[in-house]
């Protein structure tokens, strides 16, 4: 299951010629002096956090309001005959009450949300008394329409302020949302209505992205017509571009409508510290999609405390995390992180590249952005354009960038580096999981030296371990399953309705720790280096690779934007490497550029590495959380085209035609 020996090469020679190490940033001197954290601190502060964790987060919980306070800390055994989190647990508190009341004295006029729309000209602000009165008022109407605590809300809404309104009502009369990602099929948005009962849907006439509109009351009333949805009393819907729509008088209600009557006084609803906040389900890239389900105190104390720190926000600093609120990045790090510590953030209705691909530097100037959060495969996109990306743009105002998602590849994190942040931001390279609630392995920008493609270290009450597949942990630098040794105050709680499944999924392969899914490795300094996902990783001739480090090697080529890597069968080898390779604008497909391709991964990692197969395409099949789905890649490649199973939840699914009819016989 793991990568052998090939730890050193995962490309940084390209960068730093003269050595095979990777090249190092240190921290500047005059951001260890301002940031909230430097090196000796963040190892004093994490010491204490793993040495006396009760002690720690007993601090650290006051950072939110509580109503009651909590007593109890940490509660937890990763045993999995009794796998059972709780966190702070006899403390009230609220999560709105703590994104918005508590604002209110200092920073009632402040902006909380600055929305830019899809269009460059469409924009509105926000502020947190304005902010406050809305969420009040949509808190009052869904307890009109029926809402009580403990009911499942679904959201099915696209990047608007409202979408964010809705989120922050729930939390304020204790309802449990889930939010169905906007792009998701009718299918997907009703599966997941079926498997936590929801009791409401939250939606709008039409969504808009990247100049395009998607029907999604339509797609809600077919979702409806699902024959096991027996739970769904109102559909509440926003009006986005006032498009004609089917309307069911008994059923329908328009988001204004139900506003104007409702009063902008509602009480916060005192909440247990681990009553349910949110259910999110994964993306679905494995079987039946899992409702990660959190709670309220520990995932507030967790999401608040790791948005501050690991990017040193500092009051009246703009926040731009262009994460969609259909995945867990745009929970944490648009809506609750950010809002919990009085930020104002920048939402964006569209894509990274609409209308033109300088569009994020755009709004980085527009809204003079001092922290940009993105993921890799949208900095990918941007490469490909290179200096067009950054056309007629200043960027002055941005002091720090971050990513997420998928392991950054050097190429990429370089450009980022120079090209978006004129070498002067520090990357945070955040790893982390739905599962997780925020981020686990990152740096802290006045405290870590960066290596390009590394997480780094971990946060404060973070203990990652790398063990073998029998579960021995290993010791000093080595490569091994991620996994995490106790429990932090934002970890998932159970599946929704499935605590089995939590137990099975997450604590059966490795007794009493939590399983990450991830690879990873553990240099001589203890930075750890994510290596993908443990399924994906392949196995040619007895050599175990991940595909991400071949994939890292490709996309370091001039030539290439993406790439995706997966095995299939090779009767002499066990396993092939497939490579499928989107170039970059302007360049054109030919086999002496696939002969090339081949060379270069041969030389970058060394002849074992060589793909057999190199693929055009065009177009890779991700989920809408940007994610390549290499289950449907592997399936193509090993010619099995009409057993490609559920693709509804692609963000594009006719690119699988495409790959389909370009597909490269393997004899
Ligand atoms: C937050 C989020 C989780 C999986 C995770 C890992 C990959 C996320 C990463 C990263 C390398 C990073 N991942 N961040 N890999 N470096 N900085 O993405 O959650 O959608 O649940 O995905 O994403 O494989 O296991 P989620």
């Amino acid at each position: 299951m793991l990568t052998s020996d090939k730890n050193e090469q995962t490309a940084p020679e390209k960068t730093n010629p003269e050595n095979s190490k990777p090249m190092l940033f240190p921290v500047s001197p005059k951001l260890a002096a301002e940031a909230m954290v430097d090196d000796e601190k963040y190892r004093q502060m994490y010491q204490q956090s793993i040495v006396n964790p009760q002690g720690f987060w007993r601090e650290h919980g006051q950072r939110i309001d509580w109503f009651t306070p909590f007593t109890k800390v940490k509660n937890v055994s990763f045993d999995d005959h009794h796998v059972d989190i709780k966190w702070f647990k006899d403390g009230t508190t609220n999560v709105s009450h703590n994104c918005l009341d508590r604002h209110l004295e200092t920073k009632g006029d402040q902006v909380a949300i600055y929305w830019e729309g899809d269009e460059p000209g469409e924009q509105r602000e926000i502020t947190y008394r304005e902010l406050h009165e809305e969420v009040s008022r949509f808190a009052n109407a869904l307890k009109s329409q029926g809402v009580r605590q403990g009911d499942v809300v679904a959201i099915y809404m696209p990047m608007v302020i409202e979408a964010a309104v809705a989120m922050l009502a729930c939390t304020r009369i204790g309802a449990i949302h889930s939010i169905v990602f906007a792009g998701f099929s009718p299918e997907a948005l009703a599966g997941r209505i079926i498997d936590s009962n929801a009791k409401i849907v939250i939606t709008a006439d039409e969504g808009v992205r990247g100049g395009r509109t998607t029907a999604l009351k339509a797609n809600v009333d077919e979702a409806l017509t699902h024959p096991d949805i027996r739970t769904i009393e109102k559909v509440i819907v926003y009006r986005r571009t006032g498009a004609d729509i089917p309307w069911h008088n008994h059923r329908d209600v328009w988001w204004h409508e139900l506003q104007q009557l409702s009063s902008p006084h509602c009480q916060a609803r005192e909440m247990g510290a681990e009553d349910p906040l949110f259910i999110l389900y994964t993306s679905g890239s494995t079987g039946k999609p899992k409702g990660v389900l959190h709670t309220t105190g520990g995932y507030l104390v967790y999401a608040s405390m790791t948005h501050e720190y690991l990017f040193d926000y500092r009051d009246g600093e703009v926040f731009w995390c262009n994460a969609d609120v259909g995945w867990i990045t745009g929970h944490t790090y648009v809506v609750y992180g950010p809002l919990c510590n009085g930020a104002t953030i920048v939402m964006h209705e569209g894509v990274p590249n609409y209308p033109s691909v300088n569009r994020v530097s755009q709004i980085v100037d527009k809204y003079n952005v001092n922290i940009l959060y993105i993921a890799p495969t949208a900095i990918r996109a941007l490469m490909a354009h290179d200096k067009q990306a950054v056309e007629g743009t200043s960027r002055k105002s941005l002091r720090l960038l971050g990513t997420v998602g998928e392991p950054i590849n050097p190429q990429a994190w370089h450009w980022y580096h120079q090209t978006v942040g004129e070498g002067r931001c520090p990357i945070v390279d955040t790893w982390w999981q739905t599962e997780t609630g925020a981020a686990m392995i990152t740096p802290l920008p006045g405290a870590t030296a960066l290596k390009p493609g590394s997480a780094t270290r971990p946060f404060f009450g973070v203990m990652p371990a790398l063990v073998d597949n029998m579960g021995n942990i290993i010791d000093g630098p080595g490569e091994g399953n991620l996994v995490i040794l106790d429990s932090w105050p934002g970890q998932a709680r159970t599946v929704y309705g499935d605590h089995e499944r939590f137990v099975q999924t997450y604590f059966t392969s490795f007794k009493g720790m939590y399983t990450t899914g991830d690879g990873a490795r553990r240099d001589e300094d203890g930075y750890y280096w994510i290596t993908g996902r443990v399924d994906d990783v392949i196995n040619v001739s007895g050599h175990r690779m991940g595909t991400a480090e071949i994939e890292s090697a490709m996309v370091a080529h001039h030539q290439v934007a993406e790439a995706a890597v997966v095995g299939y069968p090779h009767d002499i080898k066990g396993q092939g490497i497939y490579v499928y390779v989107t170039l970059n604008s302007g360049v054109d497909y030919s086999f002496d550029l696939a002969a090339d391709l081949k060379k270069w991964v041969r030389q970058e990692i060394g002849p074992i590495a060589t793909p057999d197969i190199i693929q055009n395409a065009p177009g890779l099949p991700k989920t809408r959380s940007g994610k390549i789905m290499r289950r449907i890649l592997r399936k193509i490649a090993a010619g099995e085209c009409d057993s490609l199973g559920d693709t509804s939840t692609l963000a594009d699914p006719s690119v699988v035609d495409q790959l389909i009819a370009d597909r490269v016989e393997v004899s």
